[in-house]
């Protein structure tokens, strides 16, 4: 049977109708009646501007207007709440579900029921592990690990002339852009021994969690002269914090971070943060594209990537960030 019994069934009324008026006359050439595609999108949550971006970039490109019917669930990053989101987008028998996961371990059951329905699943942004890659129909988002490295590259050719005594503030753990960004600066450390790790913890990639962290770093007395911190709102935080305290970003504390939002481009510009690893977060178009091949009954390329780069004060300037768009 077709994949899309609503153009089946309006082309056989038609048909019908033509034998019942035993006309001859040929069927109209207008375009049958299109119902919207339902896609029902799993976001994590509301914790960034990069989430904030990326929800809007799904809005914008599963509009009514584009012949979509979006039904959005904001996770307010819980896993059991995308679990639930995903059981009811199978009870309402969407077309296709998109799924921004929290983590990357805990989908086989909920992913096996969907597959059990009979409905395309498209990851984007972090991967799951799955059981087996059948759970899924395909995957787009960002080489995390590749962004670490990224990172630690640039700390070994720009801060060599000094023992490094790092905080590491880590994303929501168990998502893949914290273990991709961690994994990355453990390679460093492992061959640095100059570089010493004086402090670790999650600030769940928010401003305020990051701004504690810091904080809590501070009280304590850390001698501490880099942060490494795996999102812009989580620096945005530690910024505060380390003013408060009298210090100054950028000359007290070298700060690498994450996203490269426009904000924290502004704060490259201006020398607070350092070097930012761009994370692109606009994947409304790249996932429509991805549902516009399947509803063609063409296949989407299992993994796809997207192309991201990194910036600091040698390579920033005011048209890149006036032409930023999140
Ligand atoms: O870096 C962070 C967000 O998964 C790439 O999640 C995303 C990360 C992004 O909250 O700001």
């Amino acid at each position: 049977m077709s994949k899309h019994p609503r153009y089946s069934l309006t082309l056989l009324c038609l048909a019908l109708l033509a034998l019942l008026c035993g006309c001859t006359a040929p069927v109209p050439v207008e375009e049958p009646y299109k119902e919207a595609i339902v896609v029902g999108f799993s976001q994590v949550g509301a914790e960034s501007d990069w989430r904030n971006a990326n929800t809007l970039s799904m809005q914008q490109a599963f509009s009514a207007s584009n012949g979509y019917r979006l039904i959005f669930d904001d996770a307010q990053q819980k896993q059991e709440k995308q679990i639930t989101a995903i059981r009811n987008f199978i009870h309402q028998g969407v077309d296709y579900i998109v799924l921004a996961p929290t983590t990357e371990k805990g989908w086989d059951t909920v992913l096996a029921e969907a597959k059990a329905a009979g409905i395309p699943v498209i990851i984007v942004d972090r991967m799951i592990e799955a059981e087996n890659d059948s759970l899924f129909t395909c995957w787009i988002g960002s080489d995390f690990l590749g962004e670490g490295r990224n990172a630690v590259r640039w700390m070994d050719s720009h801060l060599e002339d000094r023992p490094l005594r790092i905080v590491h503030l880590q994303g929501n753990i168990g998502s893949s852009a914290q273990i991709g960004r961690t994994a990355g600066l453990n390679e460093g450390l492992s061959t640095h021994p100059e570089w010493e790790l004086v402090y670790r913890a999650s600030g769940d990639f928010t401003q305020a969690k990051g701004q504690e962290l810091v904080e809590a770093v501070l009280t304590q007395g850390i001698d501490f002269n880099v942060i490494f911190s795996e999102n812009d709102n989580m620096t945005y935080g530690a910024i505060d914090a380390l003013k408060n305290a009298g210090l100054t970003p950028g000359k007290d504390v070298t700060i690498i971070s994450f996203d490269a939002s426009r904000h924290a481009l502004e704060l490259v510009m201006s020398g607070e943060i350092s070097y930012d690893v761009e994370c692109n977060p606009l994947h409304g178009p790249r996932v429509e594209n991805i549902i516009q091949r399947l509803e063609s009954g063409l296949e989407s390329p299992k993994l796809t990537y997207v192309e991201e780069s990194a910036f600091d004060a040698a390579t920033i300037t005011p048209g890149l960030l006036e032409s930023r768009g999140y």
